[in-house]
């Protein structure tokens, strides 16, 4: 059951799709404060577990910590960092009781989840203008279940989109491009995408190609499309301010930009120099964005990814005046300024937070200064391509995933969890955060494989797409100026190609678990306790997860490892793919283990008496064979796949579905 409550003046922020009751009076859950802003408080029992959260720092289990929804663009994904680039505001505390709450409240809101008193749970946030869903249910799954139903159905991708892409910042000309596709297919890695970073565009303008490394695009898409690979540009939320850009003065002239309090439009510095942030809250400026998408799928393009929209600025006019006159005395060296304070002022003008009150948006007539609803820009940039694709062709699914999310843009588009490192911590942050991730409704996910920022290692890479196997959105991505991390750049290329193969082999059960997770509302990755609630021990496992419902994953995190440790919740089959295309099966029992996995070999668990599919690898997902497939797992167990032409939108044929069977 879910139930409504109404506190002040809610914005419509439409990540609720449904009628939702009205609850009477107050809710049974915690205590509820709207003196000065907003409170909620719960007092959690020792053995409660808090879900939820989806795009945050640490664990599946948040309790012990805190963390504030604020879109931010930082880069530096440290353990301390209480804000990432989304805003989930969707909890589940789980123990004798459980119930869930979503604060639809599109400004900062802090969760402290046992921070500050350990058994105190608190949400607060500045204004007591906000809906709040309070939900119960028998389990914390069904309960997350009953939340995703009200929020409207997941995002699909085509199926191309469960192929692996190859990214990089710092890719510009036809060279390049092809040097990629090139390293790919004459060393057999398979590979669907090769994805365009922001020096595909002239001088960093949104929807343009550069003319001098691109001056036919259209017939180097089609050259790409030829080698079944397709190009997926970036787009950046920024307009760049210039006279004769179409784009900058289509919106000056119809007020399609944020703007000051005096009417004049904000102007944010970012890669292009001086830009404009399209009001893509106001309906009709979102319009207009989302139909530029056009001048890219008029020329073949199929996917996009959406960066820089928390907004990211690095710096506002207003805000560098004012970093002038700080480091005045300093650079007259009339004062000793220490280097942190420096560095922290710098990081300040970038990090947005005063210049998110000097900016506005206009809905429905109204002005509203953008650190009101800043965690929906993201949202409602992603939104407007969604839209726009409805209207482009209707019946045909496009590739699109962002930087910065509200739960709400789910429906339009993936995410990938922005510029982590090469760190061995950050596998373990990318597994915890899948379920949660799922959880809010943002099942296309997936982070930066081999890890953007700082030098990855070949084994680092290859661990790490070991865990990207199963993670629908598989991209390695790094930033410009770190070591050269595509496949073929290491030794025993070999080992890259049987890895990144076994992805494929596994792409008919993975696509038909995301389809069955996104048609049902239900989640791609469980932590096992959703699937083994009555298993105290299972709770207590934040490094293996469930993917859709026939296996568990339990990836290495750590250098030099030669195995790990595993808790199987239930007798399971061991599965490794070994480097010599043969499957090795083991039977192991409920219980610890420790199971040896070398850095070539993919291991899998299939939970007792169920069964997957496997195809042959091949070199893009358009020519797996899902006719003849062999099967894995128990003997006489079934398995439903779903597969369907991977492009248009009829999911609901019954022919979409067909029994397999393990003999
Ligand atoms: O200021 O476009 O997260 O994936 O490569 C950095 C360059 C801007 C941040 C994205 C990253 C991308 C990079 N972008």
């Amino acid at each position: 059951m879910i139930q409504k409550y109404v506190y002040g003046k809610p914005f419509p922020t439409d990540a609720v799709t449904t009628e939702v009751p009205l609850g009477k009076g107050t809710p049974v859950y915690g205590n509820i404060e709207t003196e000065k802003g907003f409170c909620f408080t719960y007092i959690l029992k020792d053995e409660d577990i808090v879900y939820g959260l989806g795009e945050t720092n640490r664990g599946l289990n948040k309790r012990g910590y805190c963390y504030v929804s604020d879109c931010s663009d930082d880069p530096e994904h440290t353990e301390d960092k209480v804000s990432l680039y989304g805003a989930h505001n969707f909890l589940v505390v789980a123990g004798t009781v459980s119930f869930g709450l979503f604060f639809d409240y599109p400004s900062t809101l802090t969760f402290d989840i046992g921070y500050t008193r350990i058994d105190t749970l608190q949400v607060s946030c500045e204004e007591a203008d906000l809906n709040l869903f309070v939900i119960d249910g028998d389990s914390p799954y069904d309960i997350v279940k009953q939340f995703r139903k009200i929020i409207g159905k997941s995002y699909i991708p085509p199926k191309f989109a469960f192929g692996f892409g190859q990214s990089r910042w710092g890719y510009k000309t036809k060279g390049d491009f092809r040097k990629v596709a090139d390293g790919h297919r004459q060393n057999k890695v398979p590979l669907d995408m090769i994805y365009m970073d922001i020096d595909y565009m002239q001088d960093y303008k949104d929807f343009t190609v550069n003319q001098e490394n691109f001056p036919d695009f259209s017939d180097f898409v089609q050259e790409m499309k030829a080698q079944n690979i397709r190009l997926i540009p970036i787009i950046d939320a920024g307009v760049k301010v210039e006279d004769g850009y179409p784009i900058y003065e289509e919106g000056v002239k119809n007020n399609y930009f944020c703007q000051r309090e005096d009417g004049s439009n904000f102007v944010a510095a970012v890669w292009p120099g001086d830009t404009h942030f399209p009001d893509v809250l106001n309906k009709e400026a979102r319009t207009w964005f989302g139909d530029q998408y056009r001048f890219l799928t008029e020329q073949g393009i199929e996917g996009f990814w959406n960066d820089m929209n928390e907004p990211a600025i690095f710096y506002s006019q207003e805000g560098m005046a004012e970093f002038r006159e700080f480091i005045k005395d300093f650079l007259e060296e009339k004062a000793v300024t220490a280097t942190d304070i420096l560095i922290t002022k710098l990081k300040d003008l970038a990090r947005g937070h005063d210049d998110y009150r000097r900016f506005y948006h206009k809905i429905d007539g109204k002005k509203i200064r953008h650190d009101k609803v800043h965690n929906l820009f993201g949202y409602n940039m992603t939104r407007a391509a969604g839209e726009a694709f409805e209207r482009i062709d209707p019946n045909k699914r496009f590739l699109m995933f962002s930087r910065s999310s509200y739960i709400g843009m789910h429906r339009y588009g993936g995410i990938w969890t922005g510029d982590n490192m090469s760190w061995w911590s950050h596998i373990l942050l990318n597994l915890k955060m899948m379920p949660s991730l799922n959880m809010c409704g943002f099942l296309y996910v997936g982070a930066d494989l081999g890890g953007f920022g700082s030098n990855t290692t070949r084994e680092l890479l290859l661990r790490w797409l070991a865990l990207g196997i199963f993670t629908p959105l598989m991209r390695n991505h790094s930033a410009m100026g770190t070591r050269e991390q595509e496949c073929y750049q290491f030794e025993n290329i070999e080992d890259f190609r049987h890895v990144i193969g076994v992805r494929y082999r596994l792409v008919p059960y993975l696509y038909s678990e995301y389809m069955k997770a996104a048609l049902n509302d239900d989640l791609y990755f469980k932590p096992l306790a959703f699937v083994y609630p009555k298993d105290s021990m299972a709770a207590q496992v934040e490094d293996q997860m469930i993917i859709g419902n026939e296996i568990m994953i339990a990836p290495v995190y750590t250098q030099n490892a030669r195995g790990r440790y595993v808790y199987l919740p239930e007798e399971m089959q061991f599965v490794k793919f070994l480097p010599d295309g043969t499957i090795s099966v083991e039977i192991l029992e409920k219980g610890h283990h420790y199971v040896e996995i070398a850095l070539n070999e993919i291991p899998l668990f299939i939970r007792s008496e169920k069964c997957i599919p496997v195809a042959e690898a091949a070199e893009c997902v358009d020519d797996l064979d899902t006719a003849h497939m062999a099967m894995l797992g128990y003997d006489h167990a079934e398995y439903v796949l779903y597969d369907d032409d991977g492009m248009s939108k009829e999911y609901e044929k019954s022919e979409n579905y067909r029994t397999l069977r393990k003999e």
